[in-house]
């Protein structure tokens, strides 16, 4: 694993240009985060491999036992296209040191990188057999993965729709164990003690980050009364100078959505918002950059209400739904109702506010004046409709191990 780490971190460039060709993202970004960040991850669970054990049980006083943690057999990977190297590498850096073996299969629109990660994995002396990449589309391919009856688990990221698909076809298989993290709609709230320019920014990033095309985008913005129409202003600012345009340009902040899909997709969200209430402060329509790419313009909409669409679904573009709120517990009210738990953001300087509401949200992660912090040993997933199980920190170790038992008699035993 740590010769698989050194020779991702010796073909940078190459692996970033096959996911910038494949997704759009940023080319600066893929070097600079995505594949170094992943060469890490594969350390850090090198680095657990040899701290698996069990536990020593008291039992009775017949009786001493102990647990094993045993690999759990076959691990399927289905991973989504709009962090390829980085869900790659969260998914198989710990069932690799959890010592099992794997099939992979990358999303249809970015394969590249999965196929040289298989190339590199072989020349880092993976046995053959061991990490598996299988491309191919989700209903064949993935379906296969699911409905198997040689494989012992499920790891998931995606779509909640698809995420129901792989969860009935496990359980009308051989009730393999699922693990899954599905989408989200994370609120950023900010109180009206926050630093204006810091809090623009973070909501900015917070949405525009990757195109939008991140399940924990931070898609909601509540914002206090006070601050309001001061934090407003420099949000807008900020997103009109917001660069989009081709992802290997290092001025570019932003690249083309994955696919002529997910551009429609975004693009019918965004009518749905005009045609639903909500004000349009900038943005709202494709950028014709020489006519090529699908790119979409940093979207703001304002006064959204929760039972509007740009509320619920899952956009994952850069749309942000803006709201006001005058209570904290209206605005805990508020992040929470959603079907989603990924993620949620507070932006506040009182210690108080921020430990209430961190308790208060359902989510699986929570920010406190940051956004897309994310370490290796920090578990990630959801609450919610946004799935179960957790990718990253030693929680995920676990999901590919299986415990066993083992008891034995301290005397003679009559049974
Ligand atoms: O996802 P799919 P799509 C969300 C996001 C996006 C929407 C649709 O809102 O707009 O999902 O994207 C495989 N059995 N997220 O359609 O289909 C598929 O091949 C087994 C959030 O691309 O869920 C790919 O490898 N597998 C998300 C993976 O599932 C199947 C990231 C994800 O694709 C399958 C991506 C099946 N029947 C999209 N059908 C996140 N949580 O970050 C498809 N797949």
């Amino acid at each position: 694993m740590m010769k698989f780490a050194d020779l991702i971190d010796q073909n940078v460039e190459e692996l970033a240009a096959l996911d910038t060709l494949d997704a759009g993202k940023l080319f600066s970004m893929g070097k600079a985060v995505d594949i170094p960040s992943s060469a890490d991850t594969l350390r850090y669970y090198a680095g657990a491999a040899d701290k698996i054990h069990g536990d020593v049980l008291k039992m009775s006083r017949e009786f001493h036992a102990y647990t094993l943690h045993e690999p759990i057999g076959v691990v399927g990977h289905i991973i989504p296209w709009n962090f390829p190297t980085t869900m790659f590498f969260l998914k198989v850096s710990p069932a690799l040191a959890a010592g099992c073996t794997m099939i992979v299969k990358p999303a249809e629109q970015t394969p590249l990188s999965a196929l040289y990660y298989a190339h590199l994995a072989k020349l880092a002396g993976i046995p053959d057999g061991v990490l598996n990449v299988v491309t191919g589309f989700g209903p064949t391919a993935g379906a296969a993965i699911c409905s198997h009856m040689d494989i012992d688990a499920v790891s998931f990221t995606g779509s909640t729709e698809v995420g129901r698909i792989v969860m009935k076809a496990a359980a009308e298989s051989n009730l393999k164990v699922v693990s899954l993290e599905l989408g989200g709609k994370s609120p950023l709230i900010i109180f009206d003690d926050a630093d204006v320019d810091m809090a623009a920014q973070l909501a900015l990033i917070g949405i525009l980050y990757n195109k939008g095309e991140i399940c924990v985008a931070s898609s909601r913005v509540y914002v206090q009364e006070g601050i309001y129409d001061k934090l407003v202003k420099k949000l807008v600012e900020k997103a009109k100078a917001w660069v989009v345009g081709d992802p290997f340009d290092p001025k570019v902040q932003q690249g083309p959505q994955v696919d002529k899909e997910q551009f429609e997709k975004i693009l019918t969200y965004i009518e749905h918002g005009k045609r639903e209430g909500a004000t349009l402060l900038t943005g709202g329509k494709p950028l014709a950059l020489g006519g090529k790419g699908y790119y979409v313009e940093p979207t703001i909409f304002a006064e959204v209400k929760e039972d509007m669409l740009i509320a619920k679904d899952e956009i994952f573009g850069p749309v942000l739904a803006l709201a006001k709120f005058k209570t904290i517990d209206e605005a805990i009210k508020r992040a929470n109702s959603t079907r989603y738990g990924l993620a949620a953001g507070i932006v506040t300087k009182d210690l108080n506010v921020a430990n209430t509401v961190s308790r208060s949200l359902r989510a699986g992660t929570i920010w406190i004046n940051c956004y897309f912090a994310f370490g290796n040993d920090c578990p990630f997933g959801g609450y919610k409709m946004s799935g179960f199980g957790r990718d990253s920190g030693l929680e995920a170790l676990h999901k590919y191990l299986q415990v066993k038992s083992v008891v034995t008699p301290l005397y003679n035993s009559p049974w």
